[in-house]
């Protein structure tokens, strides 16, 4: 079985800062690469690792272009299907309540699957997912299948002083029950083995920011064979930097530098941030009135950003 393995996709309507081009087009032309590369390389399965949107609410015309897209390419053929975990971008406030998330929506249309704790089975393999924050599932290893973990979770090579993150082959090592794991969150690609087990993050779709490391990224995808373990990376068709970033007296502008790494910073801290815990340290510091707090409680459940309430969703 052939499998096409997609990073981080960030979808969003709104360019981010510092990007010149039309960022939406180019989103979806790169996205339409990716289907297609698919098509040439005849993978049937595509997994996604999670971040697939910018944030869990995107607007309906992003929601319908892609839901859409999808629709187009499974309909050509029926047995086509995308996986995908959630990665904290998908979810409100890193909440596993995912029924009102837009990844839910695109899952209900039919042209997705949201992989959770319980696996998905195919001739002879077996899929596995585990979305940010949630444990990777644990099971006694089948010699008999190969078995497949898509997780969004820190795991990569430090990117600056003191960046605590656990490296491919820790990760690998201490998941000994998994044949093949593919992990996003970390926007950088890697490919890393251990005798004939893989752990591979395709990197991400889109160059977000101006950061070092995003202006050095060439966006791609992986195809990977499981009955071979052959892989092969594909870079996608993308345009110079110059062309997508403004990057006027950006060689020389220390402090716009120091901003742009300090965000990276930032995403990569939230990750570990308890929102809800937060926001009552923040009630009691302030002395915040019940009456407020009432509003923003009754707001949070609304929007599904509570960690109690509406049934979990993922572990299908
Ligand atoms: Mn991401």
């Amino acid at each position: 079985m052939k499998l096409l393995l997609l990073g981080d996709a960030h979808l969003r309507m709104r360019s981010p800062a510092g990007r010149i081009d039309d960022f939406f087009q180019t989103q979806l032309r790169k996205f339409k690469q990716v289907l297609s590369i698919s098509e040439e390389h005849d993978c049937g399965i595509v997994l996604q690792v999670g971040d697939f949107f910018d944030s869990p609410n995107p607007s309906n015309v992003l929601l319908s272009t892609y839901i859409r897209l999808l629709y187009d390419w499974v309909g050509a053929n029926p047995t086509r299907l995308i996986y995908a975990v959630l990665g904290q971008h998908d979810m409100y406030m890193g909440s596993t309540n995912i029924d009102r998330t837009a990844l839910y929506v695109v899952e209900s249309s039919g042209v997705l699957s949201i992989i959770g704790g319980k696996w998905i089975c195919g001739g002879g393999w077996r899929l596995w997912g585990a979305s940010f924050g949630q444990s990777v599932p644990d099971f006694i290893p089948n010699k008999d299948t190969f078995d497949i973990l898509v997780v969004h979770a820190a795991i990569g090579y430090p990117l600056f002083h003191d960046h605590k993150i656990q490296s491919p082959r820790e990760f690998l090592d201490a998941y000994s029950q998994f044949d093949l794991i593919v992990c996003g969150d970390y926007h950088y690609p890697f490919i890393h083995h251990s005798d004939d087990r893989y752990i591979i993050n395709p990197g991400a779709l889109v160059r977000l920011s101006r950061s070092k490391n995003d202006l050095a990224h060439k966006p791609g995808v992986v195809v990977f064979d499981t009955d071979t373990l052959e892989y092969k990376q594909i870079p996608l068709e993308i345009e110079p930097v110059e062309s997508v970033f403004d990057l006027t007296n950006w060689k020389n502008d220390v402090q716009l530098q120091e901003k742009s790494s300090l965000s990276q910073a930032f995403q990569s801290a939230e990750s570990t941030v308890n929102f809800e815990h937060n926001l009552t340290n923040y009630f009691v510091d302030h002395n915040t009135s019940e009456e407020v707090q009432v509003v923003i409680s009754e707001t949070m459940d609304e929007i599904g950003a509570t960690s109690s309430g509406v049934e979990q969703k993922t572990g299908r």
